[in-house]
């Protein structure tokens, strides 16, 4: 089989979408998900002007070596945006590896090993009483897993709370957005927080909650150990994790889990925090950890030092991820769970897709490939609009982390 032609579709149902098509002599296509929030355009233009042309005619069942080619035959290596256009071609292989084949992808990564896979759902409130009410709302469509975040005392607003009625979508149309952010204020209100969700809820639903990178070392050492009394399955990205070793200082001081690297796009980003187990969990995920091939590995790594995955699951990540996550984590041993931010029925329109959701669980289907497909004359219907995240800045004007 050779590949005949490549191309990107890009598509805005609600937010942005970079999908590569890969379509080969045979007639099998696949696709694959190469969306970067924020930075769509770079990620489509990479794909179209320089990855495109050096993988026609080539072989989609060589995915190792077409891999390598783009990796080390770029000689610029890593970084969010190659990474990304690596994971789209990546993973449109499998998929068509999938199809050729007639088997679901996940029987090529291992086969089942589980019959459904745990995924958490995101309650949010502009205060904790409405954060309370959303959680009961998640719990009654039968999540067994919520992260939860809510609006703090003293701040305008923050990551992670709907603005409106309206679902929370991090991407805001146009320029960036300023929010103001004070970790004083925040750490005052997250163990209440916490402290109301586990005596209204009691003590089986697991809880997650997002730090997004805002905290200190000792400032997320002393979050941690404030929320040990509520038992939280992880506490995710306490601090930026460029420097790796700022985790020896968490892990010294607390006991929860923690959960970092949805912002990671290779091995070498998570290495020093996997051997020296200063995690728990790995949020790198095939899109902007560069396709199953990649990940497969990290995963593998990440198993012999007891750190499971929980991939990034927001709504940046297309339907062509979320099927992709679903057959690696159906399949791989180290599993931890995997999260859920439903898309629009807009984007679910567009993109047409055989994975689905019973009682806090969720499935990839059985059909063969990814099981995802795209329908083109929808998509065309929603051109690109640009979208940015927001920036942060301390109560003093400086910036930091959002
Ligand atoms: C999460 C993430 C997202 C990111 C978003 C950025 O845990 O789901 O932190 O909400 O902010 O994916 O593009
Ligand atoms: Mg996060």
């Amino acid at each position: 089989m050779k590949i005949t032609n490549a191309y990107v579709n890009i598509t805005s149902p609600g937010r942005n979408f970079v999908t590569l098509k890969i379509e080969t002599d045979e007639g099998i296509h696949g696709l694959g998900d190469g969306t970067l929030n924020g930075r769509e355009l770079s990620v489509a233009s990479y794909l179209t002007e320089h990855v495109i042309p050096c993988i026609i005619g080539r072989d989609p069942f060589q995915t190792e070596d077409i891999w390598q080619y783009l990796y080390r035959g770029a000689y610029w290596r890593r970084g969010p945006v190659t990474m990304a256009a690596i994971a789209a071609v990546d993973v449109a292989l499998w998929d068509i590896k999938g199809k050729a084949l007639n088997t679901p992808v996940y029987n090529l990564l291992g086969g089942k090993s589980r019959e459904g896979i745990l995924v958490y759902a995101h309650a949010n409130g502009k205060d904790i009483d409405h954060a309370l009410e959303d959680v009961a709302r998640h719990k009654e469509m039968g999540f067994k897993a919520i992260r939860v975040q809510s609006g703090i005392p003293g701040l305008a607003t923050t990551y992670g709370i709907s603005k409106g009625p309206g679902r929370y979508e991090p991407a805001e149309r146009g320029l960036p957005s300023e929010y103001e952010w004070s970790s004083e204020l925040y750490l005052r209100h997250v163990s209440k927080l916490f402290a109301q969700v586990r005596e209204v809820f009691g003590d089986e639903l697991h809880l997650l909650h997002d730090c997004h990178h805002r905290l200190t070392p000792i400032e997320a050492g002393r979050l941690g150990k404030e929320l040990e009394p509520f038992h939280l399955f992880w506490m995710e990205d306490p601090t930026p994790a460029e420097l790796q070793e700022g985790y020896k200082i968490i892990r010294e001081h607390t006991t929860t889990p923690i959960a970092v690297g949805e912002v990671f796009n290779s091995i070498w980003d998570a290495h020093d925090l996997i051997r020296n187990q200063w995690i728990d969990y790995l949020r790198m995920t095939l899109v902007h950890g560069g396709g199953f091939t990649h990940l497969k590995k990290a995963a593998d790594f990440a198993d012999l030092y007891h750190v499971r995955t929980g991939f990034h699951g927001a709504t940046d990540l297309s339907p062509v991820t979320m099927a992709a996550a679903l057959h690696f984590d159906t399949a791989i041993h180290n599993f931890g769970i995997q999260e859920l931010m439903p898309h629009t029925d807009e984007t679910d329109a567009v993109f047409p897709h055989q994975y689905s959701f019973k009682d806090g669980l969720m499935v990839p289907g059985d059909a063969p490939g990814l099981g995802v497909e795209l329908d083109e004359s929808l998509a065309a219907k929603y051109p690109y609009q640009r979208a940015y995240l927001p920036v942060n800045r301390k109560l003093d004007g400086t910036l930091t982390d959002w």
